[in-house]
């Protein structure tokens, strides 16, 4: 017995991972569906070792007889298209940014707020975090459950996959370009992306940060404590696949560099690399694929009362994006939030 599965913006980059990542995992399903919209129609994407599907038309479909919709186009497509899914009786679980701040939206990183699934129901959507915010919380939760947190200051290392296959692309051939003299276009990034770093990471706020750092700000406070403050500073970095975070936490207990290394240890979801020698830490590079969050560095921040630094990375693609929502599924289903499957 499985769920019939559909996975919305199934040709990008998080719509692939999450065919992937479902195959992998041996979700129970008992049909699948790819949608995307009308240009992708026709598509071809493998399911496991023997299954293709050929990508259906978003616009067309009818969700209804569907268990659940795992969605990951543009926000946009998400605000017309998941509640109509969410109408005909199929949980969302919704990769977007739109809407994670909706009161009645549970916004859920399950190794760290899986109690809020129970609320689902009043919208039948559930969305996933931010990846820069997922990584970062799955490291913050055991720390705050520990010492409590009172600050965070945090400075991203976000790799071009954050803005998709055309981010992937653009790093790709702007590289190339300036080994071959040729001119750069800037088209996904503000400027180029190759041999340089970018402090800026979507759209700008009105008191000059950026939606991306703001993102961090409240889904922290909505995931993990309303009462946690938290700045951030958010950078696009010339690296194909994995998150990076220099993350500074400020505590209301004390709390040794060796009690925070202990703690995160026992962490769900967590992998501790931490030795004080050349290249005893994560990078990006060597996680890519991996499905844990990677903390390194950890030591005293000597700069505030009861201070600790760290350094922590994660494959956006997965554990920041379609990892964690067919973990969302999961969880509904091992707290017994589903219907039972319906037959196709
Ligand atoms: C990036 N974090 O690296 C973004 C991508 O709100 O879901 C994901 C944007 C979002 O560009």
């Amino acid at each position: 017995m499985g769920y019939r599965v559909a996975v919305v913006g199934a040709t990008g980059a998080v719509g692939r991972e999450i065919i992937k990542t479902l195959a992998e995992r041996d979700f129970p399903i008992s049909d699948i569906v790819a949608l995307a919209s009308g240009r992708s129609t026709g598509t071809e994407i493998s399911f496991g070792d023997k299954q293709v599907l050929k990508t259906q038309n978003l616009e067309k479909f009818d969700f209804h007889g569907w268990d659940i919709a795992l969605f990951s186009p543009g926000a946009s497509v998400s605000a017309i298209h998941a509640p109509r899914a969410a109408a005909a009786g199929c949980v969302v679980i919704d990769n977007t940014s739109h809407f994670r701040m909706d009161p009645d939206v549970p916004l859920v990183v399950p190794e760290v707020n899986p109690e809020a699934l129970l609320g689902f129901r009043k919208k039948n959507i559930i969305a996933n975090p931010n990846c820069s915010t997922i990584q970062m919380v799955v490291a913050l939760k055991p720390l705050h459950d520990e010492f409590k947190i009172k600050r965070v200051i945090v400075a991203t290392y976000q790799s071009v996959s954050g803005a998709g296959k055309e981010g992937m692309d653009e790093l790709f051939n702007n590289s190339r370009a300036i080994y071959v003299n040729d001119p750069v276009t800037p088209q996904q990034f503000t400027k180029n992306i190759a041999y340089n770093v970018i402090p800026h990471i979507d759209v700008f706020m009105d008191d000059g940060s950026t939606k991306e750092e703001w993102k961090m700000v409240v889904e922290t406070k909505k995931i993990l404590d309303p009462n946690i403050a938290v700045t951030a500073t958010c950078v696009r970095v010339p690296v194909f696949i994995g998150h990076a975070e220099a993350v500074h936490v400020e505590f209301e207990n004390p709390v040794t560099a060796g009690e925070a290394r202990a703690t995160l240890r026992d962490a769900p979801g967590v992998t501790v690399i931490d030795v004080r020698e050349d290249g005893g830490y994560a990078t990006p590079a060597e996680i890519a694929g991996e499905d844990n969050v990677f903390v390194s560095r950890i030591r005293k921040d000597p700069t505030v009362p009861n201070g600790i630094a760290f350094w922590c990375v994660s494959d956006n693609l997965r554990k920041g994006a379609a990892l964690n929502a067919v973990q969302i599924a999961e969880s509904l289903i091992a707290q017994n939030l589903l219907s039972q499957p319906k037959a196709a």
